[in-house]
């Protein structure tokens, strides 16, 4: 499948994550170079959609136990519309982060239009944490718990749910609350560890996450949090872990996503430029998407 049209969706909202500068994560990207990146991909069509985030508000944060979740809701209400109207007019949408909460609204808004999509999770966490099994409170660590309707947390419009387990895939996994693992566990979800990675290699992983994901699903979304990568190559995060993806594994998986041709959306979440070491993350960032859009080395 030859990609023509790209709808890119800056969302610059960072109060799902504990620290700030994730909101500046988009403009990071696109001044990182993103559009000519995929100008020279030979993409035809290019829309750029702004999502118009809820600001910090002064005094407590709303909500009880996901913090901000006045804010955190308005947002993936927005992104939804965006998202499914993109959808709707044959754009891949590629969302630009923000906090991994913004990953709520794409995955609601593919689902509005497509049903479920199957899921590649591409992080150093696994965002299932529920409101009651949260250590922080924060959205960015729940997302895919929201998505498979584990969450109290509820979208307006939506049934609750937009994800299948079964069709869900968890890869460079290496940070896990103990409800994080109990659910996994629980619900059989797949989940290749940065163990799994050093054992079998990320061609193997990624032929067996595209076989679960891939298939029987009318999409496929890969989300990409950029602390899956090792804080060496990706140290503007919020929440680096070490023992990471190195450069060439995490090329490697989005050159195999590409090859698949299976790919209809994609999230690059958690650029952080406050605490980046001079754009670096964000020029990874672009790299890791023109691979995944197709680019290649000869
Ligand atoms: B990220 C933690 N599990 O829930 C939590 O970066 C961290 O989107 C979440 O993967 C990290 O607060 C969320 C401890
Ligand atoms: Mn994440
Ligand atoms: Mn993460
Ligand atoms: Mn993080």
């Amino acid at each position: 499948m030859r990609i023509k049209k790209v709808g890119l969706v800056c969302v610059p909202f960072g109060l799902g994550g504990a620290r700030e500068g994730a909101e500046l994560g988009p403009r990071s990207v696109m001044n990182a170079g993103i559009l000519k990146q995929l100008e020279s991909l030979g993409i035809e069509e290019i829309t750029v959609r702004d999502v118009l985030c809820p600001q910090r508000p002064t005094g407590l944060p709303s909500g009880g136990r996901m913090r901000y979740e006045i804010e955190v809701r308005r947002m993936s209400d927005l992104m939804c519309e965006q998202v499914a109207d993109l959808t709707a007019n044959g754009y891949m949408p590629i969302v630009l982060g923000g906090d991994h909460s913004v990953a709520i609204g794409s995955l609601s808004g593919i689902t509005e239009r497509d049903g479920s999509p199957g899921v590649i999770w591409i992080d150093a966490h696994s965002d299932l944490n529920t409101e009651a099994t949260s250590p922080s409170g924060n959205a960015h660590g729940m997302p895919l718990a929201v998505a498979l309707g584990k969450a109290q947390f509820k979208l307006s419009g939506a049934s609750g749910k937009s994800i299948r387990k079964e069709k869900l895939v968890l890869i460079a996994a290496r940070d896990l609350d103990p409800g994080e693992k109990e659910l996994i566990r629980a619900d059989g979800i797949a989940c290749f560890t940065m163990h799994d990675i050093d054992r079998l290699g990320m061609k193997t992983v990624m032929d067996r996450a595209l076989e679960i994901a891939g298939e029987g699903t009318a999409s496929l979304h890969v989300s990409l949090d950029m602390d899956s990568l090792d804080p060496s190559e990706a140290p503007g995060v919020g929440t680096p872990v070490p023992g990471g993806l190195s450069y060439r594994e995490a090329h490697l998986a989005m050159e195999l996503l590409a090859e698949s041709g299976k790919v209809t959306s994609l999230d690059i979440v958690e650029v952080n430029p406050t605490l980046d070491s001079g754009g670096r993350t964000a020029r990874l960032a672009v790299e890791l998407c023109a691979s995944l859009l197709g680019k290649t080395i000869l």
